[in-house]
């Protein structure tokens, strides 16, 4: 003991975020790491061992000059990108016309995928059509991908008459059976380990279908993070497990998560292959989920993801992120705009222009809004009309137990 008392250790800190509010953000300028760079080793015998480098670099494959190249170029054709690219638009303006219905009291609450776009439409687009998602609520553009009406989707925000949910969830927490693509859960991180179990009863059926999950990086300090991990390690389950560090968990930083060197890395501890993807580059996140699906389908287990992103916009409508980081923070991000550096790159191999990217953007937005109208015919916030109180009772149990039973009666309905 030293003087008065006090021992010797270090004294206890908390992590805090690098950059506060009224510091100039600096992530050390562009990336270092080059499309060029890794090695795309066999899906099928690849070991964990493999890809520490890819655990510790950086897949990329759009350059700074807006080309493709290296060993991860997917060598997708034109028409490929460009659906790409407008779905990744439709999710950008359907997000900015449904925050202004929440700033305009036309809907409850809303969250949008500002900035990670491409996450959500270019790993669902490297799927096949009936592998199950198991969604966190910053991945709803996978329905845009598997083709879900704008109108069943609005519905469901508002929560009215055709809600196909009947009003049982937060709005964006969307479900959508026919899209297999599993209900968003609010206590965030369940959905680790359910899409690891799921992928372990595909395995024992013998059916050929993959599972794609996502969680934070501050969802991954979780116990369902590892406890899937660890499952998806032992059996060798088709899973794809990705861990969106978008450097913010609300208003928590993300060195609040792991005091690892990365995210991408915990995986190699499992025995698992595990790469670390610009995540604002559509084509090396497409690359790298096909990849993964390549080794799902050889029965040969799980790929771990660490997506390498920023979260633009605001964690959700309630929240002010001017009040914990600097407000142009996400505009010295190394990463750009995903949908901007898809968009640049279809201009530079000569398949698009700003014209034909102006005339799109005023289609989607027209058919948004259009989308927006029709689904009022079935309810607005404000006036109604709401799914009928008997819906509390149905469409969650096969056989009612008697106390639901009872409840129900009382009730009247
Ligand atoms: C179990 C649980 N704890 C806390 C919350 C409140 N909460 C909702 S989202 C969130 C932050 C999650 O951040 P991250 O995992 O990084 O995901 P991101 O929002 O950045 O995509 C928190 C703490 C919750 N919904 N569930
Ligand atoms: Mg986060």
């Amino acid at each position: 003991m030293t003087e008065g008392g006090k021992g010797t250790m270090e004294p206890y800190t908390v992590p805090t975020a690098p950059f506060r509010p009224g510091d100039e953000a600096d992530f050390g300028g562009p990336w270092k790491e080059q499309p060029g760079d890794l090695s795309r080793p066999d899906p099928v015998t690849c070991e964990a061992s493999e890809t520490h480098d890819h655990a510790h670099g950086l897949v990329r494959v759009l350059g700074d000059d807006d080309t493709a190249s290296g060993a991860w170029n997917p060598e997708l054709d034109a028409e490929t990108l460009i659906k790409g690219l407008e779905l990744m638009m439709r999710l950008r303006i359907f997000d900015d016309r449904m925050i202004k219905m929440q700033r305009t009291g036309k809907l409850s609450f809303y969250m949008r995928s500002l900035g990670e776009e491409a996450i959500a439409i270019a790993q669902t687009m490297a799927l096949d059509d009936t592998d199950w998602i198991f969604p966190s609520y910053r991945q709803p553009g996978a329905q845009f991908v598997r083709g879900r009406d704008m109108v069943s989707m609005i519905c469901h925000c508002i929560g009215n008459t055709e809600d196909n949910i009947r009003g049982r969830q937060m709005p964006v927490h969307y479900s959508w059976k026919e899209g297999y693509f599993i209900s968003i859960s609010s206590p965030v991180g369940t959905q680790f380990s359910q899409a690891v179990g799921v992928a372990m009863a595909s395995a024992y059926k013998g059916d050929d279908q993959a599972t794609i999950t996502w969680v934070g990086d501050g969802t991954s300090a979780q116990g369902d993070y590892h406890y899937g991990l660890n499952f998806a390690s032992v059996f060798k389950p088709p899973v794809i497990l990705n861990v969106v560090n978008n450097q913010w968990a609300i208003s928590t930083h993300r060195n609040v998560a792991t005091g690892g060197e990365n995210f991408a890395a915990r995986g190699l501890a499992y025995g698992i292959p595990s790469f670390r993807v610009d995540g604002n580059d559509f084509l090396a996140l497409y690359s790298v989920t096909k990849w993964a699906r390549e080794r799902a389908r050889a029965g040969k287990g799980a790929t771990h993801i660490e997506v390498y992103t920023y979260r633009a916009g605001g964690h959700s409508s309630s929240d002010d992120p001017s009040i914990y980081r600097p407000g142009d923070e996400s505009e010295c991000w190394p990463g750009g705009d995903p949908v901007d550096r898809l968009k640049k790159h279809l201009i530079e191999i000569g398949a698009w222009t700003e014209k034909k990217d102006e005339k799109l953007a005023q289609q989607i937005d027209d058919e948004v809004m259009a989308a927006y109208k029709e689904a009022c015919t079935f309810g607005d916030l404000a006036n109604g009309p709401y799914p009928p109180a008997s819906t509390i009772f149905t469409e969650v149990y096969e056989t009612v137990p008697w106390h639901v039973q009872e409840q129900r009666e009382e009730l009247g309905k």
